[in-house]
């Protein structure tokens, strides 16, 4: 079974304006829609997309749980996700334009997680993770949570020897580095910042990172990623396509990343589906959608050059 656990879960709110964007006028909404938010519902709904079996854990805003529930129920994403009582899920407020300049995010903080709905999570692992599992935590923490809760998250999986990927940021990212956890893609800002922007390359710096951590991505945004997997290290192109909205996207890359690992291809074609994916999820107007064929058809448009070999080209 694939875990997703998104601690900060949200609604996005999708408003597209006519024309351009712009500051100190009134930009009309012409269109508002919601979708699914929060990192790992994310990961949840592509893993589900791709049919592999999936729970997605986490917790959930009694306030507004009907359109959070419909949200979830619309995309069959199979949920059991704690209710805190008298909280609302946040909102992550997304808007777009006709630039096509990619969109913009104001995401609210979002709910109190009390210590009851903690130890509900931690005996939920306790009782129901087994050593073929996989986990993937994602997205930011609640306003409350510590790190030393989400180590103890960390820890009760890492006890049951689940395969454990994490996409965090900040002193999240810093502490499961740390641990030393199975997979994790911050893009390269995030990595500056765990290094404390010392002078070490980029690329210095995520083999310093693979030395821990079986699967690093760095994503690029539209330059694609770096992928470090044992002693190797890859650079990965994307596909030039027409942007619509690039929210979800890394979403999209980490869900295909892992719906393609759970079923034992190869890290070519575990790439090629990330990032083929996400550039699809990249071409729609909302934060989830992606095609799996259009994802297919871009194959031909990655390149993924194995580096430190003479610009050994593996496609
Ligand atoms: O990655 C996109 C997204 O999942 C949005 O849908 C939005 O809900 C947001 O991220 C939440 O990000 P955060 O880092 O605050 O958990």
């Amino acid at each position: 079974m694939i875990y997703t656990i998104t601690l900060n879960p949200a609604i996005d709110r999708l408003i597209k304006v006519k024309g351009t964007l712009t500051k100190k006028r009134t930009n009309r909404a012409h269109q508002v829609e919601y979708d699914l938010g929060g990192k790992g519902l994310h990961v949840s709904n592509v893993l589900t997309k791709f049919n592999m079996e999936n729970k997605a854990l986490g917790y959930i805003g009694e306030t507004n749980r009907p359109l959070m529930e419909s949200i979830l129920a619309k995309k069959n994403i199979c949920h059991h996700l704690l209710v805190e009582d008298g909280a609302s899920t946040r909102e992550c407020i997304v808007v777009m334009d006709d630039t096509n300049a990619g969109s913009l995010m104001i995401t609210e903080n979002g709910f109190h997680v009390s210590k009851e709905n903690h130890s509900k999570l931690i005996d939920f692992l306790h009782q129901f993770l087994t050593e073929k599992d996989i986990v993937v935590i994602a997205g930011s923490m609640p306003p409350n949570y510590t790190i030393a809760q989400l180590l103890e998250i960390i820890n009760t999986i890492k006890n049951k020897k689940c395969f454990i990927a994490c996409d965090l940021s900040g002193e999240a990212l810093a502490a499961v580095v740390d641990m030393g956890i199975n997979f994790i893609k911050p893009n390269q800002y995030e990595v500056e910042v765990l290094f404390q922007n010392n002078q070490t390359t980029l690329i210095q710096k995520i083999k310093e990172l693979a030395i821990k951590i079986d699967y690093v991505v760095v994503s690029l945004g539209k330059d694609g990623s770096y992928v470090a997997h044992k002693d190797n290290l890859y650079q990965v192109t994307s596909p030039t396509v027409k942007e619509r909205n690039d929210t979800g996207a890394g979403d999209v890359f980490v869900g295909s990343f892992i719906a393609q690992f759970v079923q034992g291809k190869d890290l070519k074609t575990i790439m090629k589906y990330a990032t083929g994916c996400s550039a699809s999820k990249v071409t729609k107007h909302n934060s989830t959608d992606f095609d799996i064929k259009e994802a297919e058809s871009y194959f031909n448009r990655i390149s993924i050059k194995k580096l430190g070999s003479d610009e050994d080209v593996v496609s």
